[in-house]
């Protein structure tokens, strides 16, 4: 009999998921728009499997008296009722680990593109105003030797910070708890959030979306900020208040921000976000190479198939 599941898709799901789940001998039930969908047999499911943007509620889960496991492709389970999910007795798996090296490679790309006006200058030097070199234009804030400020010292941020060593960067972290591996490795300080906003040139972003989290960096944790400093969230849009973010922008409070996540996502496409120069916006690229999708395909089916066939989820966060 094949395992019955209910799959995300409100795009296509990577190639390498949709081969292992079906040598695995699963069949899919659609999950396009955000309301769970009509017309499935929520008695039948016996897995959930989704890569966020759906919000996997208690009610859904306790609808299928035969759900064994919810696996999820990636590390943040923000979408999924994870204490729902506990009191359900359901494990949720996820993919921490393998995503943390492209993640924190993102995160660098991101700073290093604010930092150093690289998305201006490329759309500048295929433009019709590029007519003559000039030492003037585009100038950007100087990464090495500067103070990175990490909130949220995880695995991610761990790789972020080793990054940082390349730069002679000193290296400053919040988290939830002292890392002491950062500091006796890499030398990083711990300071409380407020310290770190006031004495870092770049602050990434880079802890999960919690309730702590949620609403982390508004205006008066930007008002704290230097002056031209560059402010990058590889965390989750929550993280950080929109609307300050904009505000701070337009009145060219930092030097510039940048994004790999919003909220929503994607933005409306008439968002004023979208029209700040001094915005450097991805797509949500963070664990987006090939390898790295291909490892998260094996750890999340495998996930899923340890839950289905009643083993330990060797990947479980609820
Ligand atoms: C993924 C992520 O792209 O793992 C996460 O938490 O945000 C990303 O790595 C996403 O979950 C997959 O859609």
């Amino acid at each position: 009999m094949p395992w019955r599941i209910l799959m995300q898709s409100d795009v296509e799901p990577y190639e390498t998921v949709m081969r292992l789940l079906e040598e695995a001998g699963c069949e899919l039930d659609w999950w396009r728009e955000p309301e769970p969908p009509p017309g499935v047999d929520y008695g039948a499911l016996e897995g959930i499997y989704v890569y966020s943007h759906m919000w996997v509620s208690r009610e859904l889960m306790a609808r299928c008296p035969r759900l064994k496991i919810v696996s999820n492709f990636g590390v943040g389970c923000d979408h999924i009722d994870l204490e729902g999910a506990r009191s359900l007795g359901l494990p949720v798996g996820n993919t921490p680990g393998v995503l943390d090296a492209a993640t924190a490679d993102l995160t660098w790309t991101l700073l290093l593109a604010a930092a150093r006006n690289a998305i201006r200058g490329d759309h500048f030097a295929r433009g019709p105003e590029f007519t003559h070199y000039d030492a003037a234009i585009l100038l950007g804030q100087q990464v090495t030797g500067a103070a990175l400020g990490i909130v949220g010292l995880g695995r991610i941020g761990y790789q972020v910070a080793r990054r940082a060593a390349g730069f002679d960067m000193e290296i400053l972290y919040h988290n939830r708890n002292r890392n002491e591996r950062a500091e006796g490795e890499l030398g990083a300080r711990y300071l409380s959030l407020d310290e770190l906003l006031e004495q870092s040139d770049f602050v990434t972003l880079n802890c999960p979306l919690t309730e702590q989290t949620r609403g982390l960096i508004g205006s008066r944790e930007i008002a704290r900020m230097k002056p031209a400093a560059v402010l990058v969230n590889a965390a989750r849009g929550p993280v950080w208040d929109q609307e300050a973010v904009l505000e701070a922008l337009r009145a060219g409070r930092l030097h510039a921000a940048a994004t790999d996540v919003t909220d929503p996502e994607p933005l409306p496409r008439d968002h004023p976000l979208l029209e700040q120069e001094n915005l450097v916006i991805f797509p949500h690229l963070g664990s987006a190479t090939r390898q790295t999708r291909d490892a998260m395909s094996t750890m999340s089916v495998d996930n899923l198939v340890a839950g289905l066939e009643g083993r330990e989820v060797p990947y479980r966060i609820a």
